[in-house]
């Protein structure tokens, strides 16, 4: 028998598994020398967020050290991650931009 019953003669359910992919937390890094209108620009522009969201992620990450920006498939984690990193490089802040599993 397929879904098995032991020696019990009672029939236990083997649930089909539909594996969901993965999710990854993008965060981002508080330092000392970014500027908080330079990072809300990062937020608004890579993360589609608006202006007040967008200062309100900052402000935590400035208060707390760091925050969750949004969550993503892999893919798309690792290219918003790329993206900050490299605009930040480009205008020589040492903006972090970091990636992390979903539990
Ligand atoms: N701490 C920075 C400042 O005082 C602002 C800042 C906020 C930097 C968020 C990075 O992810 C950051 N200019």
């Amino acid at each position: 028998r397929k879904d098995g019953d032991g020696e019990t003669g009672l029939l236990t359910k083997t649930k089909p598994k539909t594996k969901r992919p993965p999710l990854y937390k993008v965060l981002l890094l508080n330092d000392d020398f970014t500027p908080m209108e330079f990072v809300v620009h990062v937020l608004e522009r890579f993360f589609g967020l608006s202006h007040a969201q967008a200062f309100e992620i900052m402000l935590t990450v400035h208060k707390k050290g760091l925050a969750v920006v949004g969550v993503f498939s892999h893919e798309i984690a690792e290219t918003k991650v790329a993206q900050v990193m490299d605009f930040s490089r480009r205008h020589q802040h040492p903006l972090q931009c970091t990636m992390e599993k979903e539990e």
